[in-house]
């Protein structure tokens, strides 16, 4: 099966960046060589994750990287992106631990050599246990502890790294892990939520003075999820609730980041709900960016509760990936549009997009046509985007191989390579074979233009 893009498509440019996307807890494992985190705390408590599982093994790609690695350079991206485990880098103390450090300093001679560039998270949600026993993201301390971890990490990678993320999805870390109570660590509260979420924008802003000054020719920035938000009818009240949920989950990262103020709706929180914000807050947070990441996977469509508040729908009719999410490539476009029109938009990246599909191994294959066309939707709504004004600078598949999905445990496969946990064994799927032919015709196309 084969991905078309228009011929003259500038997802096709020499400069336009193709690459997959990892990140730590999700596929390394070797948790006997590292700290414990707030999803190993998670994880063990029971009910917690879907399949009872939890991330101490793994993809195991912490033993099995330099055969990843290959996998990886096999499908002719430009680039990877994974995260770096904050326990497995820095001591309880604030000390290195080398052996962790020597593991990705591996990793990024390796990428170097191969002539990958390295996109690099530091957060993707794994708080090591110890610094959540002091309160974690709600102490504000972690704002210095986080600076630390990025210093010393930037420190010590160089100008190896291409590109710094300082947080990927701080709305999962604060939504999720405080006010929905899914994630870890599993807190329903409002306020917490809120706090929390002031306190990760406050540590980008922190991490990213850091980077500025160490990697100053890296692309430093963060990556924000987001999912434009419709009404579930054309009633004034259920427009108004998507305006609502759009300003609380999506703009609520994006506005402090890019203006430096909260979108209006802090003002009509209570009191007791709204985060503690000290001045001089919203100017560390509106560090520039040198790129906005963007993670896209659905919509959300959404009504008016009798409180005043906004309420998701559950998509039922259209196409839905195994998440339950529906496939809604013209979402991407809108979002992205959107955010130009009302911003001073840094370059983008889009650093994920994905579905989960039900992948079935069959006679030593994983035929996936439905992820290929969810690629191939998505691709051409990026396409649609940049054709509008939108600068986009690349596209990131998630995920390069399945992997523990968070609460959903390894129930759902994300990967464009189908791993097999009981052998460990890698196998491409048919999308893996399709992004490779994509990603192989645009190196193909720079290197001979007329063709
Ligand atoms: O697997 C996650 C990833 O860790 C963060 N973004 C969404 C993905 C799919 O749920």
């Amino acid at each position: 099966m084969k991905i078309n893009l228009p011929k003259t498509s500038q997802l096709l440019d020499n400069k336009f960046i193709f690459g997959v996307a990892t990140a730590a807890f999700q596929i390394e494992g070797g948790a006997d060589s590292r700290l414990p985190c707030i999803w190993d705390d998670f994880c063990s408590q029971p009910g917690r994750i879907k399949d009872g599982s939890d991330g101490l093994v793994a993809c195991d790609h912490i033993h099995r990287w330099q055969d990843d690695l290959e996998l990886i350079e096999s499908l002719h991206v430009d680039a990877y992106r994974f995260s770096v485990a904050w326990g497995r880098v820095i001591n309880a103390d604030g000390s290195i631990n080398q052996q962790g450090m020597d593991f990705y300093s591996q990793l990024l001679d390796a990428l170097q050599a191969k002539g990958i560039k390295a996109f690099v998270t530091l957060y993707h949600w794994d708080l090591p246990s110890y610094l959540q026993q002091q309160g974690g993201w709600l102490n504000r301390n972690i704002v210095d502890k986080f600076r630390d971890y990025a210093d010393k990490v930037s420190q010590a990678f160089g100008d190896r790294v291409y590109s710094y993320a300082t947080l990927n999805e701080p709305f999962c870390s604060a939504y999720l892990g405080y006010e929905a109570g899914i994630h870890a660590p599993g807190v329903q509260d409002r306020q917490s939520g809120r706090q929390v979420a002031h306190h990760l924008l406050l540590a980008h802003g922190a991490a990213m003075q850091v980077l500025q000054k160490n990697c100053p020719t890296a692309l430093n920035g963060i990556v924000v999820n987001v999912s434009p938000c419709y009404a579930a009818s054309a009633s004034e009240a259920d427009k108004r609730a998507a305006q609502m949920a759009d300003s609380y989950h999506n703009q609520w990262y994006i506005q402090p980041l890019l203006e430096g103020s909260y979108p209006d709706l802090l003002q009509q929180l209570p009191e007791h709900e709204r985060p503690v914000i000290e001045e001089g807050d919203m100017a560390l947070i509106a560090q520039p960016l040198d790129y906005l990441g963007i993670n896209y996977y659905t919509r959300t469509v959404f009504e008016a509760t009798s409180q005043g508040w906004f309420r998701d729908v559950k998509p039922t009719t259209a196409p839905l990936t195994e998440m339950g999410w529906e496939v809604f490539p013209q979402g991407l476009t809108e979002i992205l549009l959107s955010l130009h029109q009302r911003y001073a938009l840094p370059p983008v990246y889009i650093t994920e997009n994905g579905a989960a599909m039900p992948d079935e191994l069959l006679q030593g294959q994983v035929d996936d046509p439905r992820r290929v066309a969810y690629f191939e939707q998505h691709l051409l709504a990026v396409h649609a985007a940049i054709e509008q004004g939108v600068r986009i600078g690349g596209y990131f598949a998630w995920s390069l191989m399945d992997n523990f999905e968070w609460a959903e445990g390894y129930l759902k496969r994300f990967g464009i390579v189908y791993v097999d946990y009981p052998t460990q064994q890698r196998t491409m799927k048919t999308s893996g074979l399709a992004l490779q032919q994509l990603f192989q015709s645009k190196k193909n196309k720079a290197l001979n233009p007329i063709s």
